[in-house]
């Protein structure tokens, strides 16, 4: 039994202990110390038809200036108390560039990569290297490298945007620059492309003044020649690649990994969890996926959060393509990452194998 004259002794050094900007951490432990993660956001989709009209909205409403930047919707995940992040760690966005509309150069810490949904004739140039985005490219711009938007087309481009700058705002590590002028000069053409000629063919003497892949476009052509490759090869259902530097066989950017996964017709994947959030995109086909209690039913140009932690499994109606855009690299280097089958969730993902199959 605490006496009264303890509690008003207790009560007083609480309230002296929180005046002088302290907190106990006797009293607070069993959110700070969970046994396994515990994250704020949640699993969430956009659907496409919805993204798709209002950025066409914004593009009819706002035009793209200096100050705003870039005509951008962000996912805004509902768990992370109206901040525009997708989680905790990613930005995802999509990004509306209309007919002899360009968006204006800068360059900033945060780095960022691009996967193209619709449209054609939108060169993004990279410190001095036009690169071209088609439908299906994965576009990467790293950190401190200024990089503009140029759609030089007749029809509005869209593409997915991905940045690790919720991560690098917590870190308090954000630099953002505006170039000079509204548009980088042009000094070369798809010239990334060519210094890693062929599969490993790197050009000797190869420097980049950034510091992710030497290689800026990886072509939807040869993501989807390596997914069929791996599929015949072993004769499964569900092939994944990552978008790799080809100068280190790492992450195409130190803070951000990216993937691709080819699921067939009615295929299930292993239940599984892993630490580090991702943002799904989805490029080809149709079907679901149970993230923790959630199901998200996906279609093309849909975009899904998938928290730390979170067991997950998709399941394909039909032949489908994702892109996962994940901060995978950074709990590596940091040695956070963890990553297991989850095998309660076996027999619910037999069930939905059963039922899109039967
Ligand atoms: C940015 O620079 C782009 O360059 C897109 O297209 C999205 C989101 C936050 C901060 C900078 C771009 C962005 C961004």
């Amino acid at each position: 039994m605490t006496s009264t004259t303890d509690q008003s002794h207790l009560d007083a050094f609480y309230a002296d202990v929180a005046a002088y900007d302290l907190q106990p951490l006797w009293t607070q432990t069993s959110d700070l110390l969970p046994p396994s993660p515990c994250p704020s956001a949640v699993p969430w989709l956009w659907r496409w038809e919805t993204l798709r009209a209002l950025v066409e909205r914004a593009s009819r409403l706002v035009p793209i200036e200096r100050g705003g930047e870039r005509r951008v919707l962000a996912l805004a995940n509902p768990g992370l108390h109206g901040l525009p992040y997708a989680t905790p760690t990613l930005w995802g966005a999509m990004q509306i560039v209309g007919p002899g509309e360009s968006a204006p150069a800068h360059r900033h810490t945060a780095a960022a990569i691009r996967f193209v949904l619709e449209g054609e004739g939108l060169w993004t140039t990279v410190d001095g290297d036009a690169c071209e985005m088609r439908t299906g490219d994965l576009v990467l711009t790293p950190s401190w490298a200024f990089h503009d938007h140029t759609n030089h087309g007749s029809v509005p481009m869209v593409w997915f945007d991905g940045l690790d700058l919720p991560l690098v705002k917590a870190l308090d590590a954000v630099f953002f620059e505006p170039y000079k002028d509204r548009l980088q000069p042009v000094e070369a053409k798809n010239a990334s492309e060519s210094r890693v000629a062929g599969r490993a063919l790197l050009a000797r003497g190869t420097q980049v003044g950034h510091d992710g892949s030497p290689l800026l476009v990886y072509r939807w052509p040869e993501t989807d020649r390596a997914l069929d490759a791996l599929l015949a090869q072993d004769g499964g259902t569900v092939a994944s690649i990552e978008f790799t530097n080809p100068t280190t066989g790492g992450p195409v950017l130190p803070t951000i990994g990216c993937a691709m996964h080819r699921l067939r017709s009615t295929t299930v994947t292993t239940p599984w969890r892993k630490t580090g959030s991702s943002v799904f995109v989805v490029h080809r086909g149709s079907g679901v996926t149970v993230a923790g209690s959630a199901v998200l039913r996906w279609s093309r140009g849909d975009m899904f959060v998938v928290p730390s932690w979170c067991p997950t499994y998709h399941a394909s109606l039909e032949d489908s393509d994702l892109f996962e855009l994940s901060d995978e690299p950074v709990l590596r280097a940091l040695r956070l990452y963890r990553e297991e089958a989850v095998p309660d969730a076996r027999d619910a993902a037999e069930l939905w194998s059963s039922a899109v199959s039967g």
